[in-house]
């Protein structure tokens, strides 16, 4: 018995080696290791042997049934890789295709993007500085010298000394009139800091403010360019309402509201039932901003304004918690 385990070992072994497709493969397969197999119907005849002779026997009998599966799995392998690389024969065409993700812009670079444009459009020059600034240029600067009581409204993330993450983004302006003389006309958007965290601030945001400076600009030039950026933005039929405000680096200050995007006016909780939201904030520069980057307040005037993108992104997409845009969830993400 072991003679003919040995015999069916090489003989099966020698066709598998010469098999030339799949489907010899199988018949192979089946010859010799299926149910009704050579080797199975020798499996089936141990049971005449002695009780000495069956384990030695078995024991073979299950060597050659292994290296035979053996055998056929490698000979599978190597004829699927060979196939492969040959003429890809093994891809099937008809099955659906794997879907790859694509990238997607973050709502907030795409408002960011689009705000940019509007004020680029309108002849603004984009201006640019670091997040990390004096107290110099975030506060005394723009009218708040130490201990002003506005300093303690914009809660600071202060680095060491005189250093601290900017509150706002105007020290970009500050550094922008110190450099070069008027006529100015600049936008400057980036990242803010505050110690703030709920559904409707986060301790990083993005700011878009803009300053132009010349010879009689006034409140009107303010309105227009304010009202044709809100109009590019949220669309011509939305009203706009212009309120007076206070801030310590513009004087006058108004802020600036939009008809509520979800009941357009008629009143619901996002607006608190008044029908309006505040949208941004601006004002005339004051002269003590002037005469601390060296321009004359009696010879040039300017306007400033200053919004959050997060907020623009908020009511241009209908979005009631600012922490959606930090998160970073797809199934948020991938609406945009
Ligand atoms: C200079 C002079 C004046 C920028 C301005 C605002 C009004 C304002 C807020 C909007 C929402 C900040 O992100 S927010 O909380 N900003 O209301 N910002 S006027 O005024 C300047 C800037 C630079 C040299």
């Amino acid at each position: 018995m072991i003679e003919r385990l040995e015999a069916l070992r090489q003989k099966a072994l020698s066709e598998i080696k010469a098999a030339k497709d799949l489907d010899v493969v199988e018949l192979i397969r089946v010859k010799y290791v299926g149910r009704k197999g050579e080797l199975t119907s020798i499996l089936r005849d141990m049971g005449s042997l002695s009780a000495k002779e069956r384990p030695k026997v078995g024991k073979i009998a299950n060597d050659v049934k292994l290296a035979l599966i053996n055998a056929i799995e490698k000979k599978i392998e190597s004829h699927k890789k060979s196939l492969l690389k040959d003429d890809n024969i093994l891809i099937d065409y008809t099955l659906p295709g794997r879907r790859d993700f694509s990238g997607k812009k973050h709502p907030i670079t795409l408002v960011y993007n689009e705000i940019v444009e509007i004020f680029l459009g309108m002849g603004f020059e984009l201006a640019e500085g670091p997040e990390i600034e004096l107290d110099y240029y975030n506060f005394e600067a723009l009218n708040m010298p130490k201990h002003h009581p506005a300093r303690d409204m914009q809660d600071t993330f202060y680095v060491e000394n005189d250093w601290l993450l900017r509150t706002q983004t105007s020290p970009v302006q500050i550094r922008v009139m110190e450099s070069q003389s008027p006529p100015v006309k600049v936008i400057a958007p980036g990242k803010v800091y505050r110690r703030d965290y709920d559904v409707s601030h986060s301790p990083m945001f993005h700011q878009v403010e803009g300053l132009m400076v010349g010879d009689d600009i006034s409140m009107a030039d303010l309105k227009g360019v304010l009202t044709l950026f809100l109009h590019r933005m949220y669309g011509e039929d939305v009203d706009l309402k212009f309120r007076p405000s206070f801030f310590p680096f513009t004087e006058p200050s108004a802020e600036v509201d939009i008809q509520c995007v979800i009941c357009k006016g008629k009143g619901c909780r996002l607006c608190s039932w008044t029908g309006w939201l505040e949208i941004l904030g601006a004002g005339m520069v004051d002269p003590n901003v002037f005469k601390m980057v060296g321009y004359d307040p009696e010879k040039v005037t300017g306007f400033a304004f200053g919004m959050g993108i997060e907020r623009i992104a908020m009511l241009k997409f209908g979005i009631d918690d600012i922490r959606l845009f930090f998160e970073n969830d797809i199934r948020f993400l991938d609406q945009f």
